[in-house]
């Protein structure tokens, strides 16, 4: 239930990355699964473009964080490490073959239709948003995340959590998702979404998850590295 030194699972994570980012980088959604589940984890720290190296290469292909490794199974993909974690561990899934399924299709869903064009808000408003075309693109790209949204919010009326009546892995990756339009007037415009994220952020798994993955920046920056992009916040959301 906390990162020690000694686990028998080990986790990656970063060492440092811009501010605006802190709280959003996936191991989060892998430290919320683990303590869902009670499950003490390691973390191996990488300097930013550590990623790329051979020695991680061989873990995660694409160069890219969290992994997770127990004993012999070693797994990318934040989306499949929730998943296992799931599945291994007693806690983030019903017991019924149904319910578990229903669980996989609200985790798909959210990696899978409502995180993409969320991500593109991200690139426009923050990575590319100095670029020419970014402005244009703004409308539509916040048309597509109103369609996903206002899909969303339909579906969950006036429940509480997308697979049944518990608590699951398939909200998790949602409310993981979902959170990261926190603070903007997208998500601010659909209240019953809102109140569900704010639901899944006050279980006191993802206030410790959180808590020691904010702990997990003592990292320098990167030499030569440039101010960071603005958050959406700041341009005006
Ligand atoms: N689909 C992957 C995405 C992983 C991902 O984008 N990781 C980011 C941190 S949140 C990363 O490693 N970025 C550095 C890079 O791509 O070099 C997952 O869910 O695990």
């Amino acid at each position: 239930m906390a990162e020690i030194a000694h686990a028998p699972i080990t986790l990656t994570a970063f060492d440092w990355v811009p501010p605006f980012a802190r709280g959003q980088v996936r191991d989060l959604r892998v430290r919320w699964a683990l303590e869902e589940v009670g499950q003490d984890y390691a973390v191996r720290y990488h300097a930013r473009g550590q990623q790329k190296q051979a020695d991680h290469l061989a873990l995660q292909p694409f160069g890219q964080l969290p992994t997770y490794e127990e004993g012999d199974l070693v797994l990318f993909e934040s989306g499949a490490i929730v998943w296992h974690v799931a599945e291994r561990f007693p806690g983030l899934l019903p017991d019924d073959p149904g319910g578990r399924a229903r669980a996989l299709a609200w985790l798909l869903a959210a990696l899978n239709t409502v995180e993409p064009p969320i991500m593109d808000y991200a690139i426009t408003t923050m990575f590319e948003a100095a670029e020419p075309w970014s402005k244009q693109r703004r409308p539509l790209v916040e048309a597509r995340i109103r369609l996903r949204l206002e899909a969303a919010a339909g579906r969950l009326g006036d429940g509480e959590w997308f697979a049944g009546p518990s608590f699951t892995a398939g909200d998790l990756m949602m409310v993981a998702v979902l959170r990261l339009l926190d603070g903007t007037a997208l998500l601010g415009s659909f209240p019953t979404l809102a109140a569900y994220v704010a639901r899944g952020t006050a279980r006191p798994a993802f206030t410790r998850a959180l808590a020691a993955h904010m702990a997990g920046f003592t990292g320098e920056p990167p030499a030569g590295r440039k101010s960071p992009p603005k958050t959406p916040t700041q341009q005006g959301e």
